[in-house]
């Protein structure tokens, strides 16, 4: 018997129709966990180097995680893994709610999908039963709107239902897939949905999954339980209110939006508005946010509540969290938060990555104002009026987010993302494309000095987006000792007691201040425990909100193994769990090698901190890769593959002269 898996994988091929239930070898349970540590792997298998996004060998594989559907609370992600056609590299847009676990009750782990179909079709997965269903009727129809018409086309209101809207149908490059309560938004995984032709994927299961020893795991789980309990009960004192708490950022409970909307950049990450949160603001914001708040939503099996299900004046029913809360608002300079609850609405249904295509829609406000692209390219056509003009700021975003969502007109250029539409649009146009990282946007945070630790996160970490990077490490130093003293001594979460040391070192201004401190290798260790975490979440399926990404969560590296252990019947411990990450990051990291990227995509866009230091940026990039064993080029050295078993893959850089001198 197979022990919180359920060991098998649906393996859909679009272009023949055919269907197969595959048991997956248990031997990659024991080496790369679940969930993307696996995927990884199966694309290194399988896909191609030359192949591209939209190439029907490429694979679209949405995992549920190893835990996913054991009673570990907040343990619900899926995993969803492609090539992303921004970026030409390996993309894992991740997303909680209940498919996932839905999914495990089915008897999978994962549907692997490969080919493409020849007309528009939703997948419906119900225990044994597995069918590619016609999707004509449903073109066109909204990401979140097509979940109830196909759960009641089904006669199953409880299936868990992901879809694209008509984004991912057009093959925008920023599409989402929606779940509803989640969404799986960055880098374009909604594309390639669009592109194999899969409009939904709607699943629903009713069989059990099996723990190895019950009894541990509940022992583990209760400790877990208390400490949620007691975290829930006691913020953490001396940090910003949103990194105080667990689950992801409570953006819908709190409103009190000074730190975002004074640090970050307004426009296409442009101006940073300091004082933006006046008396009036700072009254209006709230009161516009509490009243478009039906209630908060949580994802499966989570006592958290991060999401708010979203309903006021004549604006449809959505679910909102994080940052997307005022991404629009600050992308197109309105002062109205309205606007964002609006606006999102739309683009949630269109399907729609809510960091990346404020940022684009601002690229052509930009370029219209610089006369880059014309009047003329913002007339209307038989098919849609013209754009309203540039004073309009609400108006003209609402026209260019449905051109941009269907490809029509200028939005087809603009539908690739910020940096594709610089080089296609040219004409001095890609210097607007300026805050992007291995071709994809950034969110609109633009600071004053280089931060070393978010400089190395930024420029080497595989998700690229930084909220999912950044976690156990506090974002600043504290200004007094008796705060970090404070900090440090309740801190069960730490892998190793030395990092206390660097906390309490760290000043906030003078010679232990950022940038010189922590120091390159402190900077390195931290970056790798931060990066290991957010490795072992993506593998087991736990939300980093719980666990990676914030400060002192419930799941650490301490409690992780014995969790993973008790259920699976695995004897994992922490040294263990850390050498299956390092491996699946490793082969992560070669796949995306052997498909180009070098040294040379490893930087921060130029005016990310206004204060950069170029030489020490270089050392600070040199320290890591040597800490990570991997060689000045940033690829790993063959010592390492094979320490972690991939001699495979050391042949394989090698062949292809990736890999020189060892
Ligand atoms: N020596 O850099 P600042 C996230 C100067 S996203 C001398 O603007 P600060 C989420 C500066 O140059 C991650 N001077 O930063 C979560 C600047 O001067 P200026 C965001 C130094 O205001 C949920 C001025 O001081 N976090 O978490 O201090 C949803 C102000 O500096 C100096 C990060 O990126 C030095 N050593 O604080 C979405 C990590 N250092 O007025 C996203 C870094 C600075 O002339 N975090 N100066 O321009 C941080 O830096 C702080 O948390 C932050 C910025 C963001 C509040
Ligand atoms: N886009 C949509 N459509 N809906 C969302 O809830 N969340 C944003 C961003 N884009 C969001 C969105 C936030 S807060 C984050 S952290 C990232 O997507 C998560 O990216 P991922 O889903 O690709 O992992
Ligand atoms: N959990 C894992 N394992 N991986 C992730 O990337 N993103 C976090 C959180 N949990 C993330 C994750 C962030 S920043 C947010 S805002 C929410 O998930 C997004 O929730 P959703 O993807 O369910 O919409
Ligand atoms: N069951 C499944 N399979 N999928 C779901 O998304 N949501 C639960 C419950 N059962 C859910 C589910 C929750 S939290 C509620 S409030 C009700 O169904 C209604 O879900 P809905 O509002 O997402 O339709
Ligand atoms: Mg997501
Ligand atoms: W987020």
């Amino acid at each position: 018997m197979r022990y919180a898996e359920t060991g098998y994988d649906l393996e859909i091929d679009l272009s023949t129709g055919n269907i197969e239930r595959v048991e997956r070898d248990p031997s990659l349970t024991e080496t790369l966990l679940g969930g993307l540590g696996i995927c990884v792997k199966t694309m290194w298998d399988r896909v191609p180097p030359e192949t591209k996004a939209f190439d029907p060998e490429n694979l679209l594989i949405f995992s549920a995680p190893l835990l996913v559907g054991t009673p570990a609370m907040s343990c619900n992600r899926t995993a969803v893994v492609t090539l992303s056609p921004q970026t030409n590299l390996l993309a894992y847009p991740m997303m909680g709610g209940f498919w996932a676990a839905e999914l495990k009750y089915a008897g999978y782990d994962r549907v692997i999908f490969r080919g493409k179909s020849p007309r528009l079709v939703y997948i419906w997965i119900h225990n044994d039963k597995v069918e590619i269903r016609d999707a004509e009727h449903l073109r066109g129809k909204g990401a979140v709107e097509v979940r109830e018409l196909i759960r009641e086309e089904l006669k199953e209101p409880n299936a868990a239902v992901c879809a694209i809207g008509a984004a991912g149908e057009h093959r925008n490059f920023l599409a989402s897939i929606e779940q509803g309560r989640s969404s799986s938004s960055r880098l374009g995984g909604g594309a390639v949905m669009g592109d194999k032709n899969i409009k939904a994927i709607a699943v629903r299961g009713t069989k059990d999954i099996n723990l190895a020893d019950g009894a541990k795991f509940w022992a583990h789980m209760k400790d877990v339980i208390d400490y949620i309990n007691y975290r829930n009960a006691n913020p953490i004192p001396d940090v910003m209110t949103i990194l105080s708490g667990i689950g992801s950022p409570q953006e819908m409970v709190h409103t009190d939006e000074k730190w975002h909307t004074e640090n970050f950049m307004w426009g296409n990450a442009r101006t940073r508005r300091r004082g933006f949160w006046d008396e009036k603001i700072s009254v209006e914001w709230p009161k516009t946010q509490l009243s478009a708040i039906k209630r908060l939503i949580s994802c499966f099996n989570c006592p958290q509540h991060c999401g708010a299900l979203i309903s006021f004046r004549d604006v449809p029913r959505f679910k909102q969290k994080c940052f997307t809360k005022m991404t629009y608002c600050m992308g197109a300079y309105v002062d109205d938060l309205a606007f964002n609850f609006s606006i999102s609405q739309k683009a949630t249904e269109y399907g729609l990555d809510g960091f990346g295509t404020p940022q684009c829609l601002a690229m052509a406000v930009e370029l219209r104002e610089a006369g880059i692209l014309t009047e003329e390219d913002f007339a209307g056509t038989d098919e849609y009026p013209p754009c309203p003009p540039a004073e309009d700021k609400e108006g003209t975003f609402y026209w260019l987010l449905d051109r941009f969502a269907l490809r029509q007109g200028i939005g087809d250029i603009m539908a690739d993302g910020t940096y594709w539409m610089g080089k296609r649009i040219g004409k001095g146009a890609e210097v607007y494309a300026h805050n992007t990282i291995k071709k994809h946007e950034q969110l609109p945070l633009k600071l004053g000095t280089i931060d070393p630790i978010y400089y190395l996160m930024y420029t080497t970490n595989e998700k690229i987006s930084i909220t999912q990077i950044e976690g156990n490490w506090p974002q600043g130093a504290f200004p007094t000792m008796e705060q970090r003293e404070r900090f440090i001594k309740d801190w069960p979460q730490l892998p190793d007691d030395h990092f206390k040391q660097y906390l309490l070192d760290w000043e906030p201004r003078g010679e232990n201040s950022i940038p010189y401190y922590p120091k390159p290798h402190m900077c390195s260790e931290i970056v790798d425990w931060m990066e290991m975490l957010h490795n072992i979440d993506d593998a087991t399926g736990f939300c980093c909100g719980m666990s990676s990404f914030c400060l002192k969560p419930p799941y650490h590296i301490h409690n992780i193994p014995k969790l993973v252990s008790a259920a699976t019947g695995m004897d994992l411990d922490e040294a263990g769990i850390k050498k299956i990450v390092n491996r699946s990051r490793n082969l992560h990291r070669a796949f995306n090698l052997m498909r180009g990227m070098t040294r040379a995509d490893e930087v921060p866009p130029e005016d990310h901190w206004k204060r950069r230091d170029h030489e020490y940026e270089e050392k600070l990039l040199d320290t890591y890769y040597l800490y990570k064993g991997w060689n000045l080029d940033g690829v790993p050295t063959r010592e390492r593959l094979e320490e972690l078993d991939l001699g495979y893959v050391a042949d394989e850089l090698e062949k292809r002269g990736i890999l020189k001198n060892g």
